[in-house]
């Protein structure tokens, strides 16, 4: 991973970086670059539940769930942080991945069972609860869980609300709803099925049983196992090489892809056939094969 300590370095190196800049920049008289990025200024903000950080290039926002006490239990208040770190993040131009990660004991134990407990489906429904749980899967930039340690429940279904899970060799996946009288609300007899195929989310979700990081990868939840202390680093490495590419075609790649759980077959190859066809109307299709054929690396300019 960024272990807790390089991952410290890179949340306290950026701003330090962002406030040198800004600073140069005040001295150039420069006051657009002297006021911070949207992204830079999540890193320096005070934050109850989640933690904020940028790449050393700036380009992968890091955001960490931060809830240590209760293993990071998801309650409303962590949702509404992520969801505004995350739109923040989608939404700034300099930003071109997003990873999402945890504690190194659990990505997030599941939604906060002692919130939930006494609520009733009356209020639950007049007050539409999870409704704003599942913001992320309307981002339009890449985001890459990085899972250590437990991700059960709500933390499972988080993680697979993500474009893809890379998963610390301690990584523990489950529904373990089951167990409580319940069963999964966000994706985990939904997003489970369509990644693993029925048998195996069944099994999961009726046992309430807990998948090493090792068989949720041979199941296919997860794309990459790592070592627990580097997995931070690789989704970082990966959100950069993603970064690295024109952000017009990043965000078409994962539209077709996630269209794919939507349409059928037909439709889908339709979409597909046309966003490809779309590519040709970019600045960055051509940049990328005339780079090609005068052997050269492409200069993106995202449009
Ligand atoms: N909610 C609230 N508190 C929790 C949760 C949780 N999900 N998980 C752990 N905690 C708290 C514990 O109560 C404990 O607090 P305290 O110290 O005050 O007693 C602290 O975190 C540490 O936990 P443990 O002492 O239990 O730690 P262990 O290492 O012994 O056990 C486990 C770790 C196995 C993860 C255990 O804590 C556990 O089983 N947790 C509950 C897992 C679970 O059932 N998750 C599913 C919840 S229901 C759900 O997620 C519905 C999804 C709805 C949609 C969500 C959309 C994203």
């Amino acid at each position: 991973m960024l272990s807790s300590i390089t991952h410290a370095a890179v949340r306290a190196a950026r701003p330090a970086t962002a406030r040198a800049s800004a600073l140069s920049a005040i001295r150039r008289g420069n006051a657009t670059a002297a006021s911070a990025s949207p992204a830079s200024a999540l890193t320096t903000r005070s934050w109850e539940y989640i933690k904020v950080s940028l790449s050393e290039t700036g380009k992968v926002g890091i955001v960490q769930l931060n809830r240590p006490k209760a293993l990071n239990a998801l309650c409303s208040g962590l949702f509404h942080e992520l969801n505004d770190a995350i739109r923040t993040l989608d939404n700034d131009p300099a930003v071109g991945a997003v990873v999402l990660t945890g504690l190194p004991k659990a990505f997030a134990a599941g939604a906060d069972i002692k919130e939930m407990a006494n609520t009733h489906f009356v209020d639950n429904y007049k007050s539409n609860f999870l409704g704003h749980w599942t913001e992320i899967t309307q981002a339009r930039k890449p985001v890459i869980a990085a899972v250590q340690g437990f991700a059960l429940g709500g933390g499972c279904e988080l993680a697979m609300m993500c474009d893809l899970i890379y998963a610390g060799d301690n990584a523990k996946f489950g529904q373990p709803e089951i167990k409580l009288g319940t069963i999964p609300g966000a994706g985990g007899s939904q997003r489970l099925v369509k990644a693993v195929g029925k048998s195996k989310a069944m099994e999961l979700v009726l046992s309430g049983n807990m998948w090493s990081a090792e068989e949720a990868e041979r199941a296919g939840l997860v794309a990459r196992v790592f070592p627990a202390d580097t997995v931070v680093a690789e989704a970082v490495k990966l959100g950069e090489q993603i970064a690295s590419y024109s952000q017009v075609a990043t965000q078409m790649c994962k539209e077709a892809v996630n269209k794919s759980f939507e349409l059928s077959l037909a439709e889908g190859l339709h979409f597909e056939r046309r966003l490809f066809q779309a590519t040709f109307a970019t600045k960055d299709q051509k940049e990328g094969m005339k780079a090609f054929a005068e052997k050269r690396a492409a200069q993106w300019t995202n449009q």
